[in-house]
């Protein structure tokens, strides 16, 4: 395939509600998408990076720069390209995995239009609907973190993660328990704790926890894996992993008995189905992370939620749960389940008008 030109594309999208965290508070996406052309048809993808580099230190206008005067060049230079080829085309450039990620989605999308596949099975999906799940942000008040999980239980997700920081853990997790039984619960730190916050941490073990998502900082290994050896509760990784070679250094040490997979993170959906391969030959279950993504970004996780090493639900909710209108035809749970796109490539296609009315700036970049 002979790429011929890529388009970069910004969106403003506001959230129906803003989501809380350690890291700050995001209230609109502003999401940068590529569009690939080729002669064969056009792929899209999308870069998750967030406005600030407070989740990890990649960040939207950081990821337009790198993608525009870095990573397109390179792409473009190519005399044919395969989605495999992306990763390897693009290593001279260091780091940047959202950029990378975005660009790998968009010629996957692309090059699996082209033949009729569907990245599900391209990816080696084993089923065809996927439990949702759904991160709950820091809330104001115990009344209204209670009001939030409520509704969500009764739109029918089948797991509730709920964002914790010092000072808000033991309680609000008290207070769901108490309210809503033996629902399938988590809680993610974002690394907000350190390595003498422990006996805090340990008091989380009354409560049944699925797991605790990265309590320490993202090198903090050694510090997990003593964690590890005084909590019951399972621990997961979130930032830490950011390859295959790196989950199967952290599963090694014993820092991680339950792994979160964001192919962004790792660079994108092939090096994310490495990452499942590696936990699957260590017995290490995985799920599916989120970051606030737009249709097409969730396609793209529903496809890799697929696969059969994500034993448990992810962070994937229905569109509504994030958009009033998105970009694409919204997913919509079915008894607690989405469907995992069929069509081929994503499986989904943007709204001409919708995007055109979000779109903050558009530019195309060509291979001459
Ligand atoms: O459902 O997409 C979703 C949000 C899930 O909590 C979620 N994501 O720390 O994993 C996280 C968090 C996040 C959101 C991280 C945005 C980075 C950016």
């Amino acid at each position: 395939m002979k790429l011929t030109g890529v388009e970069l594309r910004r969106v403003h999208l506001p959230l129906v509600a803003p989501f809380r965290t350690g890291l700050g508070e995001t209230s609109v996406r502003d999401a940068l998408l590529v569009r690939i052309l080729t002669p064969d048809g056009e792929g899209w993808g999308e870069c998750t990076a967030m406005t600030e580099p407070t989740y990890t230190s990649e960040y939207v206008d950081g990821a337009h720069h790198v993608l525009r005067h870095h990573l397109l060049p390179r792409l473009l230079a190519q005399p044919e390209l395969t989605a495999e080829g992306v990763g390897p085309a693009l290593a001279a450039v260091m780091g940047h995995p959202m950029a990378k990620c975005a660009l790998e989605m968009g010629v996957l999308d692309a090059e699996l239009r082209a033949t009729g596949v569907s990245l599900a099975d391209h990816l080696g999906a084993a089923r065809d609907t996927v439990e949702a799940g759904v991160a709950v942000g820091l809330a104001s008040s115990i009344p209204e973190l209670l009001d939030t999980v409520g509704r969500y239980l009764d739109a029918g997700y089948r797991r509730v993660k709920l964002k914790i920081q010092p000072g808000w853990d033991v309680e609000p997790v008290r207070a769901v328990r108490e309210r809503f039984g033996d629902v399938a619960l988590h809680v993610d730190a974002n690394g907000g704790y350190r390595p003498g916050d422990t006996q805090q941490l340990r008091r989380l073990d009354a409560f049944a926890l699925l797991m605790i998502e990265q309590p320490f900082a993202a090198d903090e290994l050694a510090a997990h894996a003593e964690l590890a050896r005084h909590l019951h509760t399972p621990i997961c990784l979130d930032e830490s992993i950011t390859s295959a070679a790196s989950a199967a250094f952290a599963i090694s040490t014993g820092a991680a008995a339950i792994v979160n997979i964001k192919a962004p993170r790792v660079g994108g959906y092939l090096e994310a189905r490495r990452v499942h391969d590696v936990c699957a030959r260590a017995g290490v279950p995985v799920w599916c992370g989120g970051m606030l993504e737009t249709g097409l970004g969730r396609a793209a996780n529903l496809a890799l939620a697929a696969l059969p090493g994500f034993t448990l639900p992810g962070d994937l909710s229905a569109s509504d749960r994030y958009y009033r209108t998105d970009i694409t035809p919204p997913f919509v749970l079915r008894n607690g389940y989405l469907d995992v796109p069929t069509r081929p490539g994503l499986g989904v296609d943007v709204i001409g008008d919708v995007v055109e009315a979000c779109t903050t700036s558009v530019e195309l970049v060509g291979s001459d």
